[in-house]
This record gives C-alpha cells, structure tokens and sequence, in this order.
C-alpha cells in the first residue's frame, strides 16, 4: 500500500511491495506505530484500492461512545470494527488531496455508496473541521454534505450547531450539525431492532433515519 503518512516522510512517498492484500498493516509515525486497515479492493465502481479504512462498523463489537481523545487517537479493532483517529487523518489529508468513500450494507444485503472527490479533516485548533466536496453517487445520496465545514463534536466536546449535545443524545462522535444526516458512529442495531426513529448507525438518503445500518465503511485514498 501507499505509505500515506506523508508528513513523517517529507520527500516522497513510499511504496511498499507486496502488500497486494487487504490487512491490517503497522505504520511507523511520530506518535509511534500506527495500525491501519488497508483495503485492496478492485471491483470497479469507483473502488480501486488501496484504501486506508478509517472507520469500519460492521458487528456492534466495539462502544463507539466514547470522549474526545478517543476520537483523536483511535479505537476499536483494526481487524473489525474501528475508528482510526482524527489526528491520523487531519495528517493525511493535510498535504494531498484524499478522496473519500463511504461503504453501506443493509440487513438485507443491499449496497450503496457514496464517493466525494476531496476530503480533508482540519487540525485539532481547528476542531478537526471537516471538508468535503465533489459527491459522486454511488446509490446513497449526500448525506454528508449537511455536515461539511462542521467541527468534531464528542460527548465531552460539543461544537455542533444544536443547543442539545448531539453526540450525548445520539451516542457516537461526528462532525455533528443540528445534529445529522448521517450518524455512522451511533448505537449499533441488530436487525430486529434495528428499526428505531434517530437511535442507529445511519444515512438519511438511502435509508432514513430509522434504519440501522449493518455496516458502514468510510474509506479514503490519495488522489494522485
Ligand atoms: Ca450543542
């Protein structure tokens, strides 16, 4: 894959040879080793790979309320469900332009997806600010561009547009607004019960806010 981590090797990209496989692979960084999830996916749609995964939900293994240096460092299993860390993809993004996919299955085996051909995450003085633009549809719709320009917002650090804490009342940690669109960290569903009104892990245009996802993967890449 392509070392993404630009910043820590300032002249020029390296790649490695023979990681041909989607897997976990270990980065070496300033903060130390990182893991990432790599995905090597081919087929077609917009879904040439390498990918570095940075958010997987897909099981309800891993509590994705969580405060705000969870959020910045990462958590969750590299191998299933994670978040990687904002502070990992502010460094990513900061330099080159990444775009951004977004991976969705529901409990009955549809699939959709969302691409956006530049996506950034801002500094932490910045409030980890999301940018992005560019949407290509993949079946989903724009649910994200309601959230576009907003800062990261945990339960302890609201910087959402609502007077209520978003992420307090809707159990994740996301670039809220008023408070979404979208809630891809919220409270994993099975399919049973996976239908309760502003409660799962969602995309309001594909699925409405009352359909819990099976499984939701934001991926991004370098845009060469
Ligand atoms: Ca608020």
């Amino acid at each position: 894959m392509w070392l993404n981590l630009i910043f820590f090797v300032p002249k020029t990209d390296i790649y490695v040879s023979g990681y041909s496989t989607s897997g976990v692979y270990t980065i070496t960084t300033i903060d130390g080793p990182v893991q990432v999830y790599c995905e090597m996916k081919s087929d077609g749609q917009d879904n040439q790979g390498p990918w570095t995964v940075i958010l997987r939900r897909m099981d309800g293994e891993v509590n994705f309320y969580r405060p705000w240096r969870s959020y910045k460092w990462g958590f969750g299993n590299k191998g299933g469900e994670h978040w990687l860390g904002l502070e990992f993809v502010h460094q990513l993004t900061r330099r080159y332009q990444y775009k951004l996919r977004v991976d969705l299955e529901d409990f009955d085996g549809n699939k959709a997806y969302a691409v956006y051909k530049s996506f950034s995450v801002g500094s932490e003085s910045e409030g980890y600010k999301l940018r992005v633009s560019g949407f290509v549809n993949g079946g989903a719709g724009d649910s994200l561009i309601n959230h576009n320009g907003m800062k990261f917002s945990t339960y302890d650090k609201d910087q959402d547009n609502h007077k209520n804490n978003c992420a307090k009342d809707y159990g994740g940690g996301f670039w809220y607004n008023k408070c979404y669109y979208t809630n891809p960290t919220g409270h994993y569903l099975w399919e049973k019960e996976g239908i309760v009104m502003d409660y799962g892990a969602t995309w309001y245009y594909w699925k409405n806010n009352w359909n819990s996802l099976k499984s939701i993967t934001m991926k991004i890449k370098r845009v060469n």
